[in-house]
């Protein structure tokens, strides 16, 4: 299938190395480019990053040995010495500390295959119970929710296209436009209709979308998305506006939810949110008139991390599934709840065991049945399964700890930029005795390890990768990757037998492929009727798949909800706003998000080219009414403070955002690093941290002392 680079087949079938909408390309050519092909999410578009994506490819700083660090810095070391050393490394932690004494933090873009080896090598080859991943910051709220709510676990329970169907489609905390442009096309038709609602506090690219006559855009408060779902609520459940029949057919909890919101009532939300009473009182109509028990064509209820990404991020999507139950919409085929996924595998990635309370499949670590059935396909007894361990939060701050973990490896994450409070976790990864961290070029994280494992990436690679709606699509390799990198299968597996582990290690993705739909079967996510060989002869299917001849399931919750009884439940809601809220001393609301040119931590966009000029390094997006007040006098440097450390970037004055509210964008790593500043504490249900909001000052900064602090670290 491939040949030494240079001599590469001519065209490749894949999908984009980012974000969940995995764009549809080809890849081919001398040098080799990415070309978007059609596939029903993507319709033959691609954004900028898409487009440049083959430019990682030919990436100057590639990773291409293992390099060990030294007192001067990092050698080079051969696989066997870097290999051996680890694990000796590790076996003396262990029989110092015991198993725990190892960790693991893994990655939602790995694909389906990397990912379940990840979790079965933490369990089987470090006997640790202390493995987590970067989905924790991602993914983790809206499926503890759904989980609880709904029964399963799957982001969008029905296909993307379903939305050009709708007469209103509701949009909290996602800026869609920027962070999955294709996806737009979509919305199209709920434009011309006027349905489109867009909650966000900044006038994002998304909520322009929704200007004029093709809907709404509610600018609220940062942190209070719960107290504007409770007053739709309120509106839908005492103005007549529910599907009474489905709630008594198929829903529980509706007059605990019905008591939850009798306080909520639009004036109270508009004085809490800063929504106005008629417009919060417009889209319940909105999406009531929208819904198939009105005879409308369809609604549909959605959130991004804008929405999620708080203290009461759970409750917040409860709330929106309650919503979208008391209009009756789950099931219908005419609309339902859906919760974007971020990360190109960030579906599949947390189905297979890297998270800490589960096992493949989607199945419970502490339930002794899925315990007794993985350990047969695994080849162990249940006693050989380590328990559940911790949310990753919790794991980052006792890492190095009296206590903690000695050692962590990490895959497929740059969290000294992405984690929250993120000075304080790179002082904890300083303080291990060892970090092993795998990838592609040198990120931030890479710099502090004891050893960099250079790894295959995307294009290079065989695998499987679950997007947004639920659907398993195949990565192919398209070149040959460098002489030195290797594969994490193949990394897993050495690591495996210098370990002693039991169990068989494949290094094949389609023999890990096969295992993996064998620990999966009877599991909430089910792919054991899938195989890299169906995959490859048909379209894509969606999980559910539970034998070779079954069709995929496009749609969940046509005949019920995969709960005990069948039923759907509303969880009733206590509003308590942010962790840390605007206050004399820190009066301004810090809002964190995404640009259309940078993927996450910025590891890998910051090397390309193209990207990088587009948006060279962060800023601060702030009113012209808060730039006036500290004597601004327009893109100059600003200090951004919050009470766990502060940055510096240039401000950009614009109306977009309110004026207590500043934006900035997470994916930049020196000086302008706004993790410096975010605030770790955690949704006590789901241990998604509070990135989204925190309160800060801001000031101006002079000229001469700005230059004391260049803005970007140097990327190679
Ligand atoms: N260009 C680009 N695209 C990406 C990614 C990327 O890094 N770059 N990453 C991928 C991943 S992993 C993810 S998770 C998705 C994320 O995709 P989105 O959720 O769309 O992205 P964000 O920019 O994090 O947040 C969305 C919006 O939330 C708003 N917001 C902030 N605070 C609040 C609040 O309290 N309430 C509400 N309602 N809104 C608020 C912000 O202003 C922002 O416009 O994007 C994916 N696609
Ligand atoms: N302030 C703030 N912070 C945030 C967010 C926010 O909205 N605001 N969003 C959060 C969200 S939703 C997310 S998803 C996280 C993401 O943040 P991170 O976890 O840092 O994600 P990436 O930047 O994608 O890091 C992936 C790393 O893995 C490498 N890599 C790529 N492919 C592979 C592979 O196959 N194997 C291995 N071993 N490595 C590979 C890349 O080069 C890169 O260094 O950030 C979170 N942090
Ligand atoms: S929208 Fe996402 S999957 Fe599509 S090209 Fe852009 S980054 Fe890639
Ligand atoms: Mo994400």
């Amino acid at each position: 299938m491939q040949g030494p680079v240079g001599s590469n087949p001519p065209s490749t079938d894949s999908h984009c190395p980012y974000c969940a909408l995995q764009c549809a390309q080809r890849l081919g050519g001398h040098p080799v480019a990415a070309e978007p092909r059609d596939f029903p999410t993507n319709r033959g578009g691609m954004c900028q990053k898409g487009w440049t994506s083959a430019d990682l490819l030919r990436t100057p700083d590639r990773l291409a040995r293992p390099l060990r660090r030294t007192s001067e810095g990092f050698e080079e070391v051969s696989w066997d010495e870097a290999l051996d050393d680890v694990a000796a490394r590790v076996l003396a932690l262990r029989a110092e500390h015991g198993p725990d004494a190892a960790a693991v933090f893994g990655g939602g873009g790995l694909t389906n295959e990397k990912a379940y080896q990840l979790g079965k090598f933490a369990r089987l080859a470090l006997r640790t119970r202390l493995v987590d991943y970067n989905g924790r910051f991602c993914m983790s709220a809206a499926a503890a929710a759904a989980n609880r709510s709904l029964g399963i676990d799957r982001g969008l329970p029905f296909p993307l296209t379903d939305l050009q169907d709708a007469d209103a489609v509701l949009l909290l905390g996602s800026n869609l436009a920027d962070t999955m442009p294709p996806a737009v096309q979509h919305l199209a038709a709920v434009r011309e209709r006027g349905g489109l609602a867009v909650v966000d506090p900044r006038r994002s690219a998304t909520a322009r979308l929704a200007d004029d006559r093709a809907g709404i855009h509610l600018s609220l408060r940062p942190g209070t998305d719960l107290a504007l779902l409770q007053g739709l609520l309120h509106v839908v459940l005492g103005e007549g506006l529910a599907d009474v029949a489905y709630l008594r057919d198929r829903v529980e909890g509706v007059e605990e939810v019905r008591r939850s919101v009798a306080q909520w009532w639009p004036e109270r939300v508009a004085s809490v949110t800063g929504v106005p009473a008629g417009d919060l009182r417009r889209v319940a109509h909105l999406l009531a008139d929208a819904s198939p028990h009105r005879g409308g064509r369809g609604a549909f209820v959605l959130t991004g991390r804008g929405a999620e990404q708080h203290v009461d991020g759970s409750q917040t999507v409860g709330a929106a599934i309650a919503l979208a139950l008391a209009l009756g919409l789950p099931g219908s085929r005419r609309g339902g709840y859906g919760a974007i996924t971020g990360q190109g595998n960030g579906q599949g990635g947390r189905e297979h065991g890297q998270k800490a309370d589960q096992l493949p499949g989607y199945r419970s670590i502490e339930d002794d049945e899925a315990r007794a059935h993985v350990a047969e396909v695994w080849g162990v007894t249940p006693d050989d399964i380590p328990r559940s361990g911790v949310p990753a939060v919790q794991l980052l701050s006792s890492l190095g700890v009296d206590g903690g973990p000695r050692a962590l490896f990490v895959h497929g994450s740059n969290l000294v930029v992405s984690a929250p409070r993120a000075s304080a976790v790179r002082e904890r990864l300083q303080a291990l005795d060892l970090l092993v961290v795998c990838d592609v070029v040198p990120s931030e994280t890479a710099l502090l390890a004891d050893y960099v494992l250079p790894v295959t990436q995307w294009a290079e690679e065989d695998g499987t990768m679950t997007s947004l709606e639920g659907r398993v699509l195949r990565r192919r390799r398209a070149v040959t990757p460098p002489p030195g990198v290797r594969d994490e299968l193949w990394v897993w597996a050495e690591l495996a037998r210098r370990l002693d582990a039991p169990g068989t290690w494949s290094t094949d993705a389609s023999e890990v492929f096969d295992e993996l739909a064998r620990a999966s079967a009877g599991g909430r996510a089910d792919y054991s009727g899938l195989s890299h060989a169906r995959l490859d002869t048909g379209e894509a299917l969606y999980w559910p798949c539970p034998s070779a001849d079954h069709p995929g399931t496009p749609r969940l919750f046509t005949d019920g909800f995969p709960t005990a009884d069948g039923r759907a439940r509303m969880v009733p809601a206590t509003v308590t706003g942010p962790d840390d809220d605007v206050r004399p001393d820190a009066p301004v609301h810090l809002v964190t998000g995404r640009l259309l040119q940078h993927y996450q931590s910025g590891a890998q966009t910051r090397r390309v080219t193209q990207l990088r000029d587009a948006a060279p390094q962060a800023h601060v997006e702030m009113h012209p009414s808060l730039a006036a007040r500290i004597g601004l006098d327009g893109a100059e440097p600003v200090r951004v403070t919050s009470a766990r450390g502060s940055m510096v970037a240039t401000a950009r004055v614009s109306p977009d955002v309110p004026p207590e509210v500043v934006f900035v964008p997470f994916h930049f790593a020196g000086a302008d690093l706004v993790n410096a500043l975010t605030n770790d504490a955690t949704d006590p249900v789901s241990g998604m941290p509070e990135f989204k909001v925190c309160a800060v000052t801001v000031e101006r900064v002079d000229v001469a002392e700005s230059m004391l602090h260049p803005s970007q670290e140097a990327v190679s």
